[in-house]
This record gives C-alpha cells, sequence and structure tokens, in this order.
C-alpha cells in the first residue's frame, strides 16, 4: 500500500496573498511560475486569488521558481509552530516570535527532564511571560484615542489625519467628513477603521437606555428656574432625540405642558421615536448610487449622528469603515477613537477614558486648545492617573497634541513679552511650558518620554503626515519595549539552559531568593494602612462637578456616563490600594537593583532580576485592578438600592451640592456600612497578600501565605 505523506507544511489562510507579494518583489511574472511549475497560468493565478490551496510539493517548487530567500524564509516558516500560534508573515516581530518558539521547545525540554526545583520555577515563570509576551506581538491589532475637552478640534484632526476628507472644500469645517463644529457635535464615540468599502456600523442604545434619556430631556426641560436647576444633558443627544421624533425644542416644551406626568410624556414620546422602524445597524457604500464615496459617507454619518436617518435608531457607538491610506500603509490594524470630548460639566474621571488610557493595545492622544494647553482636563486626567499608580503608562503610551487654530501661535509672545519670530518658536517656547507644568506632577517618569506634536488643520500649516508618522513610531516603540522584554525572557531561558548544571547558578539563584526571604518575612501577614474610599475621588468630584451633572446622576442612581458613582468609588479604592503599597513596591525594586551589583548574580541570573522586576510591576497593576473592581462590586448593590437617592433629589436650591455631600459621607460613615469597609480591606489585603507576596514567595520555594 502507498499513503500520501501528510503535508510538512501548515497552510495559512493568506497564503496566495503572500505568494503573489514575494512574487512581485522577485520581479517574476505569473507566466514564470506556470512554466516552473508546469502548470497552466490560470492555475498559478487562482492559487494567488486564495481559491485553490497549494499542495506542499507545488508550495515548495513555487517557491524555488520565486527564487529568493525571502520566499525559501517563508516555506520555512510555514512548518507547524508547536508552542506559539504562528504570526502572520508580514509580522514586524516574526523573527522574535521564532526565537521565542525556539527556545520554549527547549524549556519545555527542562521541564519535562526532572530539574531539580529551583530550575522548574525559574522556568514556569519564563514559560509564562514569553507566552503573554509573545500572545501580544502576534496581533498587529492597537488602537489610538484622541480624547480632550469639547471644542478642541480633535475630529478635525482626526479628519485630517486619517484622509477623511472632501477633497474639492477649501474650508476646514466644510472639508470634514466628520461632524464638527463649535464642539458637541457627535452623539458618542466613534470607531474609525480601514477595510475595503466604505461603510458605517452602530451599535445601538438599549431600549432602557432611551427610557433614560426620554426622562432626562423631560426633567432638562421642566424645572423652575429658582428651586431646581436644569440637569445637564449632553447637547447633541438631545438634538438626536427632537429629531427622532420630528420636533423642535419649542414642540417638546408645547409637549411636556400636555402631559401631566413624565410616563405619559414618556410613552406618547417613545412612540414618535418609531423604534420599530429602526433596527438597522449596518449600511455599506452602494456603487449604483449617484455619488462619491466619501460624500455619501459624510452625508450618511450625517443623518445617523443627527437622527434624520429613519432606519437607525440612538447610537451608543459608531464604526466607520474607510478605505484610507492612513490604515493601509502601516503594518499594523488600525483603529482610530474619536471619544466623547471631556465635559467642564462633567468629571475627567471617566469609565470609557480610562479604559482606553489603561488599554495595553492603545495609544492615548490627549489634546487640547494652544492657548492653555494643557487644559486643566488634560492635567486633572493625567493627575489621576499618577494617584493611581498608573504612572509608567504616560512614558509608553500617551502623547499630547496640541491644536493651535488660525494665527494663535503666530500671536504668541516670547519670555520677554515680545512676538515670536516664527510659529517654530511659539511652538517650542509652549512645549517648554507644558514641559514645566508636567514636571510639577509627575515622579516617576522622565516627561521628556511623552511626545508633545502640534497640529493647525489650516490648510498649507502643519502637514499631517508628519504627525500620523509620530503616531505609529510611538506604537512601533510601544511594540519595541515588549520585544525587549520578550528578548531578555528568552536571553534568560537560554542562561538557564545552559547553566542548570553549574553549582554557581544554584548559588547566585540562592542569594536571590535569600533576599527576596528576608523582604517577604518582613511584609508577609503585616496589615496595611488603607484610608476611606469614598474620600479619594468620589468625594472631591462631587464637590468640583457642575450641580446639574450631579443632580442627573444623582437621579439615575449614581449611574451617568459623564459622573459615574461607582467607577469613582472604584478609582478611589485604586487609589487607596496604591498608595498603601507604593512604598513596599518601591522597596523591592530597590533591593532587585541591589542585588544586579552582584558579580555572581550578573553572571548567572541576570535575567532572573529582570524577569522578577517584570513580574513584580505586573502583579502590582494586577493588584491595582482587582482593588478597582471589588469595591464596586462590594458597595454598588447597597448603595444602588439605598433611600440616598431619593432623599438627595427631595433638596432644593443652592445648597443641593453641599447636602449632597454630606448626605454620602453619612451614608459611608454610618454603622450599617462597616462591614463594607472592612470586607472590602479585608479582600484587598488577601488580593495583596496572595497576587502579590504570594506569587513572590511561590517564585523562591517560600508558598506560606497568609
Ligand atoms: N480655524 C481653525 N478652526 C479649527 C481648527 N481645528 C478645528 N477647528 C474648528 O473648531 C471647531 C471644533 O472642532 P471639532 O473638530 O469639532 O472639535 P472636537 O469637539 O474636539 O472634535 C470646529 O468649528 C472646527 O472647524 C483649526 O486648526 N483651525
Ligand atoms: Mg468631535
Amino acid at each position: 500500500m502507498f499513503f500520501m505523506p501528510l503535508s510538512i507544511y501548515d497552510i495559512p489562510s493568506d497564503i496566495g496573498k503572500t505568494l503573489s507579494d514575494l512574487r512581485k518583489a522577485a520581479k517574476k511574472k505569473q507566466a514564470d511560475i506556470a512554466k516552473s511549475l508546469n502548470v497552466a497560468q490560470s492555475h498559478v493565478s487562482r492559487i494567488e486569488k486564495g481559491k485553490v490551496t497549494p499542495t506542499g510539493q507545488e508550495l515548495e517548487e513555487y517557491v524555488k521558481a520565486i527564487g529568493t530567500e525571502e520566499a525559501q524564509y517563508y516555506l520555512k516558516f510555514l512548518k507547524p509552530w508547536e508552542i506559539l500560534k504562528r504570526p502572520s508573515f508580514r509580522n514586524p516581530q516574526r523573527d522574535n516570535l521564532w526565537k521565542a518558539e525556539t527556545s520554549l521547545k527547549e524549556l519545555q525540554k527542562l521541564i519535562s527532564e526532572d530539574a531539580p526545583d529551583f530550575l522548574i520555577r525559574q522556568a514556569e515563570m519564563y514559560d509564562r511571560r514569553v507566552r503573554e509576551e509573545a500572545e501580544y506581538l502576534t496581533s498587529l491589532e492597537h488602537s489610538i484615542a484622541f480624547t480632550g475637552p469639547v471644542g478642541v478640534g480633535k475630529t478635525t484632526a482626526i479628519c485630517k489625519l486619517t484622509g477623511l476628507l472632501i477633497p474639492q472644500e477649501k474650508q476646514i469645517i466644510r472639508q470634514s467628513v466628520l461632524a464638527v463644529g463649535t464642539g458637541r457635535t457627535t452623539v458618542c464615540e466613534v470607531g474609525i477603521r480601514g477595510g475595503e468599502k466604505f461603510g458605517i456600523r452602530i451599535k445601538p442604545q438599549s431600549l432602557d437606555e432611551i427610557n433614560k434619556l426620554v426622562e432626562d430631556l423631560y426633567n432638562n426641560n421642566n424645572h423652575d428656574s429658582e428651586e431646581n436647576p436644569p440637569e445637564i444633558i449632553s447637547l447633541e443627544v438631545q438634538r438626536l432625540l427632537f429629531n427622532m421624533a420630528g420636533l423642535n425644542g419649542k414642540a417638546f416644551a408645547d409637549l411636556v405642558q400636555k402631559h401631566e406626568n413624565l410616563d405619559t410624556l414618556r410613552l406618547n414620546f417613545l412612540e414618535m421615536l418609531n423604534l420599530q422602524e429602526r433596527t438597522r445597524e449596518e449600511i455599506c457604500f452602494e456603487a449604483n448610487s449617484n455619488q462619491i464615496e466619501i460624500e455619501w459617507l459624510k452625508e450618511t454619518f450625517k443623518q445617523i449622528n443627527y437622527g434624520n436617518h429613519k432606519e437607525f435608531s440612538v447610537p451608543q457607538r459608531v464604526d466607520i469603515i474607510v478605505p484610507s491610506d492612513f490604515f493601509n500603509s502601516s503594518s499594523y490594524e488600525l483603529e482610530v477613537i474619536d471619544t466623547r470630548g471631556l465635559d467642564k460639566d462633567g468629571t475627567a474621571v471617566r469609565r470609557d477614558l480610562m479604559e482606553c488610557l489603561s488599554d495595553p493595545r492603545a495609544l492615548t492622544v490627549l489634546c487640547s486648545r494652544f492657548k492653555d494647553a494643557p487644559s486643566s482636563e488634560i492635567f486633572e486626567l493625567i493627575n489621576n492617573l499618577i494617584q493611581t499608580g498608573s504612572e509608567k503608562l504616560l512614558k509608553e503610551r500617551v502623547i499630547i497634541l496640541v491644536l493651535p487654530q488660525n494665527d494663535e501661535a503666530y500671536n504668541a509672545t516670547n519670555n520677554a513679552g515680545d512676538p515670536v519670530d516664527s510659529k517654530d518658536e511659539a511652538y517650542s517656547l509652549k512645549c517648554e511650558e507644558i514641559r514645566i507644568s508636567l514636571k510639577s506632577l509627575v515622579k516617576e517618569i522622565d516627561v521628556n518620554d511623552i511626545p508633545i506634536l502640534f497640529f493647525n488643520a489650516k490648510p498649507d500649516e502643519d502637514n499631517p503626515s508628519d504627525v500620523a508618522k509620530i503616531l505609529i513610531e510611538k506604537l512601533d516603540q510601544l511594540r519595541y519595549t515588549c520585544v525587549q522584554r520578550l528578548s531578555s525572557s528568552v536571553d534568560a531561558i537560554n542562561i538557564l539552559i545552559k547553566n542548570q548544571k553549574e553549582k554557581n547558578a544554584r548559588e547566585a539563584y540562592e542569594r536571590v531568593s535569600k533576599s527576596l526571604e528576608i523582604f517577604l518575612n518582613n511584609y508577609q501577614n503585616k496589615l496595611l494602612f488603607f484610608g476611606s474610599v469614598h474620600q479619594k475621588t468620589l468625594i472631591p468630584e462631587m464637590r468640583k462637578t457642575h450641580s446639574g451633572t450631579l443632580r442627573a446622576a444623582i437621579r439615575r442612581n449614581g449611574k451617568l456616563d459623564k459622573f459615574d458613582v461607582y467607577f469613582l468609588l472604584g478609582n478611589g479604592s485604586r487609589s487607596v490600594a496604591w498608595n498603601a503599597t507604593m512604598s513596599i513596591f518601591h522597596e523591592l525594586k530597590g533591593i532587585l537593583k541591589n542585588l544586579s551589583g552582584d558579580d555572581l548574580i550578573k553572571e548567572y541570573a541576570a535575567g532572573l532580576i529582570t524577569q522578577i522586576l517584570a513580574n513584580w510591576d505586573e502583579w502590582h497593576q494586577d493588584f491595582l485592578d482587582y482593588s478597582e473592581q471589588i469595591s464596586e462590586q462590594i458597595f454598588k448593590p447597597h448603595l444602588i438600592k439605598s433611600y440616598i437617592w431619593d432623599d438627595c433629589m427631595l433638596m432644593k436650591g443652592s445648597g443641593f451640592r453641599n447636602e449632597v455631600i454630606s448626605k454620602f459621607q453619612g451614608w459611608f460613615n454610618a454603622y450599617e456600612q462597616r462591614h463594607l469597609h472592612e470586607l472590602l480591606n479585608a479582600q484587598i489585603e488577601k488580593a495583596w497578600q496572595e497576587k502579590v507576596l504570594g506569587k513572590l514567595g511561590n517564585l523562591i520555594g517560600n508558598v506560606t501565605t497568609s
């Protein structure tokens, strides 16, 4: 009997495209390949189009016919990967990943060979780290989120940067495809990504949320100005709902007059919205329409954003797909996010923004107007990151973008009060000014590591591709820091394998573990000191935020996007956890730094030290994340059903804010809530012992956790 051998190649779905790219790079024609393979040219074409999968033998001949080293390398690359997921061939880190795969295989051998305990423990730590770093690098997805006060020119800058422009228009405001204007123009967050065809996709708001919005609308319009100030609701949502219902402000006011209570109004208004017809979530450009693509996109987006498209409901998120150079020219799968602007009426400590900032795959571009850069909202955001132990991300993933308009920069004066000579001088003076104000805030990082860019959207001012280039470079850098971590893990593995039989390796390991043991003995089972979580962020933000916003938040039992009581509570808890552990966190870093000066350790355990450092950072961040989430989980069920919301709503007039604050203080300090504070402290304490100290203990074979 004769069996066909199984293919030794693991063939990916994009093989045709890669082969075609490799062939073109080698300046060969499909006909050349067909001749070498002794097949019809149409067969080659079908392979490249992905309609036929080549056999292993065909693949080898194909590569031989292309005849380049790169093609040979591709063949090697297609051998099955055993441990890691094979990256795409166009992944810039494919070589690093291949090295990681190779050393993981070696490490597996060591682990299975019944090696001594101290080797296995290190091996397992390295194994986990390499897998995590490799996973990060294998994906090419990244996002770039633009954040900043309403009306600073974020959307305009994004349109310029991504090429979302109407070509024949001259005025900035008409050029932009996304709605721009005197601020407050997009109903919700908008994501823009590359694709083959122009299209728009939305995620609609739930019916429950739409009900709440109608209620907001009612409360915004039905107030007696003396006693109850209007609740601040977003103008763009108001506009969208009015348009959807086919009303204007006056007609709505009349409608409010007509109904004696909120419920009848709500039902009547919901009927007018005609939601049963508005169920569409996706729309693509149709080639037969008589519009050009980009104008279609502008018009359709406008209709959806203004509630004038009959088939679409209220969006909570809009995604736009465009075939643009910006998205197609880099090797990443990019998404640009236009976040909802920071409102003077609300808090900067917003869940959506903090999620972007803490996403390891995302860059955040903090935007300000030229004259007040960095604006107070941005400053608050940065300050909050520092207070909650997230300072390091400022260095890795944040960019400051200053948006001068018209002649603003030219009209600036220098330090002697004289007019500047050039725009560049104005930019560099402003840059210095921003750096100085940041220096007063940051402690652990060098402010020069935060890039500061300038961009005036007026034609012939600043070139958007310069900004785009720096953003992509920042992503390259972000990935590069991961490559460095990966390489250092791979090095550590190689050193471990090379020295596994050396006596000195054990000696070096023992020196490290001795120091860690002393450190752990100091802190294991020692209680931390925590402050009150509500005092940290929630109460201070209540003092600062607009009282109309506070009122809207209270009426929604604390769940308002721009003032989310539970998120602020979590943020405070994170801050408390950071304050309680910050010095211990730094202490271990100091110890590790000292150890790395020891000659024996330098030679036999340098990799171990960097690995522990990297883990220490990661465990600590996980612990802070946990502290943030757990306080929401503990307090929310009790707070949400408490009497406090109704009590607060009874308060009228100018003392509203102070009354609310004292009610909240009272609730958190009440005897009935004591067990919640205790539970929270116990949970954070336990997480610190287990998720941080315990893991360090496991590494040195000390498994005594509380
Ligand atoms: N003259 C001028 N106007 C600008 C510039 N950038 C934005 N604008 C205007 O500023 C207003 C707010 O811009 P927009 O992009 O909507 O701000 P966003 O709320 O931050 O997204 C719009 O009227 C824009 O036309 C600029 O560079 N020069
Ligand atoms: Mg905008």
